[in-house]
């Protein structure tokens, strides 16, 4: 048996030239899945997106409706908190600044539930002023269903449990409601720079 070779080691790979890596991230070249249950599969003509800005005021597109919004496409890193970073990745999306544009939130935060049941709860903050999009195409092509198609929340500057996949519902809130992870014991806010991973962190 020869001895375990240091070819087994995951090599670190270099960082591009200006890149930076949040503490304790690696890089990926490929896209992981990580979902907590199933993949749904919703037709796009019974999908819809609601907003549920404050009591009495809602929002809702479908899906022809949510594509006739202008969208934009940003290129940003994204960060997983089980440590695999990806830099430089391409998505097309509509702001949620545009689907909140002259509303006036009656809370704090958003609770943002998808199909599936799944949920994560964010500060309005963190979804705003060019921070969030719902994105709809990932590298030029309609974001496949294992990444979240027909359209996932988009919040980069946080872990990417946050990037809520399927997602149906934006509720604005209150109160900060704990949402799927963050009730297993994971950070309320998920700022990978300050390493926000766990709700002690
Ligand atoms: N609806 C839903 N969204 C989700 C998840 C999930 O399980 N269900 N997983 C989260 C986690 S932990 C991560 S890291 C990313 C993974 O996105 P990806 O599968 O496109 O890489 O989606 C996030 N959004
Ligand atoms: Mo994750």
């Amino acid at each position: 048996m020869p001895p375990i070779s240091r070819g087994f080691r995951r090599r670190q790979r270099d960082l591009p030239e200006g890149a930076r890596l949040p503490p304790g991230q690696h890089l990926v070249d490929d896209f992981p899945v990580l979902s907590a249950g199933p993949t749904p599969h919703v037709p796009l003509d019974t999908w819809d997106l609601a907003v549920y800005v404050a009591v009495g005021e809602s929002r809702r597109w479908d899906w022809d409706a949510f594509r006739a919004l202008p969208a934009e496409t940003v290129t940003v890193d994204i960060h997983c908190v089980t440590s695999w970073s990806k830099l430089g990745t391409v998505w097309e999306g509509v702001p949620v600044d545009t689907l909140l544009a002259d509303a006036d939130p009656f809370g704090a935060f958003v609770s943002v539930e998808c199909d599936g049941g799944y949920t994560t709860n964010l500060p309005l903050e963190d979804v705003t002023n060019g921070k969030a999009w719902v994105a709809f195409a990932y590298d030029g092509a309609p974001l496949e269903p294992e990444h979240g198609g027909p359209a996932r929340l988009l919040v980069p500057h946080l872990y990417f449990w946050k990037s809520a996949k399927w997602v149906r519902r934006i509720v604005v809130t209150e109160d900060d409601e704990l949402g799927f992870w963050e009730t297993l014991g994971y950070h309320r806010r998920g700022d990978p720079w300050r390493e926000q991973r766990y709700s002690g962190d």
